[in-house]
């Protein structure tokens, strides 16, 4: 067999750039997320905290108690982007069709001695980078990101493809990717509990839970994959998202939203994206979560022009009056200025462009908050007053109900006002 497919996933990743960073720390618990005595959640933690319960997406306070002795450190997205590109550089020695489907995971298709270059990869990051990156091999995408999974952590396990039917046979139904906990406790439920199981049923028996995807998900229980690596645009999003410190009213996030639209708008530019979907994520005081989408005729990456839309999901689908304890913000339907196919969708006007690009110099230079929406200040009156930190909740704040004053460009406007803006930001939360 000369063609493989490698599932690549560093370890413990923000966690183990931050130990890679402080060395004092390898060997320690250490969680990435931020104050635990914050309302976020951990981002991820290294294996030394796994060993406590603690998982990505846990509340942080929650974090503390099942591992009070643990390291707590903030999300540092632009150093492991940069250790992240620098990993990327590495698998891309060993072929060209690559496909990074995460900031610490991707796929790569090889010719001739697939668990060789594995082996190989692994050694040149942990020898040129520092880190450990699992690797899976196998025939397809599937069974190298199962293998992967299973490698971990610091491993590799190859899967040949005479062996994918007899290695997947013991394995649960939860184990297969694309099929969620619920698809899997009503399949138990039918006493199906592997994928040998699975992949032997009756589709009849198969077809009250999985419907119209019964034969396509027993192909998978096979091992059968047909997409190949690097083939389109990988599906691609940038999100910010933030917990805040107490609930606020819906009518009380705009701050909230403005910068996150702000961080998320930065990251787009700074990659050379622009975004012709945004998504508008809720979650409420009972922790209910709703998304809302908007696609976009033109693609947009200002700060302001997310914004408005993002507000424009917020008013229309979100009670004013409803308690929030997380907003977040999602750019999809990604398009790269270097991607020739999309070029004419492209505005000609670029004014909005160097608007933005003005406003990333002087963050750049003065930091993350030296200029920003208007909205952030939106509950204060003036701009010049304290500004409203994402964790402030809503005691002191004047006014209530639905936000007022515009914040941005209506849809179709170009630029975002700009204001300058007092005092540091926090840094982020977790964000994937
Ligand atoms: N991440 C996040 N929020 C999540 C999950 C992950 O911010 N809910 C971030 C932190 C992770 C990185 O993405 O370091 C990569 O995610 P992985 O799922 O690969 O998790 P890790 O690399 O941390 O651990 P491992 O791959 O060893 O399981
Ligand atoms: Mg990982």
């Amino acid at each position: 067999m000369d063609r493989w497919v490698l599932h690549c996933d560093l370890d413990a990743f923000f966690a183990a750039v931050e130990q890679l960073d402080r060395p004092e720390l390898a060997g320690r618990p250490v969680i990435v997320g931020g104050d635990p005595a914050s309302r976020g959640v951990v981002a991820t933690c290294s294996y030394e905290a796994r060993a406590f319960g603690v998982r990505s997406a846990m509340p942080l306070a929650q974090a503390r108690r099942l591992c009070p002795q643990a390291v707590f450190l903030p999300v540092r997205r632009e150093r492991y982007e940069e250790v992240s590109r620098r990993v990327m550089a590495i698998l891309a020695r060993e072929s060209p069709v690559l496909e990074p489907v995460s900031i610490d995971e991707a796929y790569l298709e090889v010719r001739g001695d697939g668990p060789a270059t594995a082996r190989r990869l692994r050694e040149a990051v942990r020898r040129e980078v520092g880190l450990a990156m699992t690797v899976g091999v196998g025939p397809n995408r599937l069974v190298a990101k199962m293998a992967c999974q299973m490698a971990k952590p610091d491993g590799l396990l190859v899967v040949p493809p005479d062996a994918v039917e007899r290695w997947l046979a013991p394995q649960p139904v939860d184990a297969l990717p694309g099929l969620g906990p619920v698809t899997a406790a009503r399949l138990r439920r039918l006493g199906i509990e592997t994928l040998g199981q699975l992949a032997t049923a009756h589709p009849a028996r198969l077809h009250p839970v999985l419907k119209s995807r019964v034969a396509e998900v027993q192909a998978r229980a096979r091992g059968w994959d047909p997409r190949p690596v690097g083939a389109g645009a990988p599906v691609r999003s940038f999100s910010e998202e933030r917990t805040l410190a107490r609930d606020r009213r819906a009518g009380q996030v705009l701050p909230v939203l403005a910068e996150l639209c702000e961080e998320l708008g930065s990251r787009l530019r700074r990659h050379g994206y622009r975004a012709t979907q945004v998504t508008l994520k809720v979650r409420y005081a009972d922790f209910t979560t709703i998304t809302r989408s908007r696609s976009l005729e033109q693609p947009v990456c200002g700060d302001g022009e997310l914004l408005a839309v993002a507000r424009e999901l917020l008013e229309r689908h979100v009670p004013a009056g409803r308690w929030v304890r997380l907003v977040g913000v999602a750019a999809g339907g990604l398009v790269h200025r270097q991607d020739p196919q999309q070029l004419q969708l492209w505005p000609g006007d670029q004014r909005a462009q160097r608007l933005a690009e003005a406003v990333d110099r002087v963050r750049g230079r003065f930091g993350p908050s030296a200029i920003g929406l208007a909205a952030r200040w939106l509950h204060q009156g003036r701009p010049q007053g304290r500004r409203v930190p994402s964790e402030h909740g809503p005691a002191g704040l004047p006014g209530g109900g639905r936000p007022v004053s515009p914040a941005g460009p209506t849809p179709g406007a170009r630029g975002a006002p700009v204001e300058p803006a007092p005092g540091r930001r926090p840094r982020g939360g977790a964000q994937r």
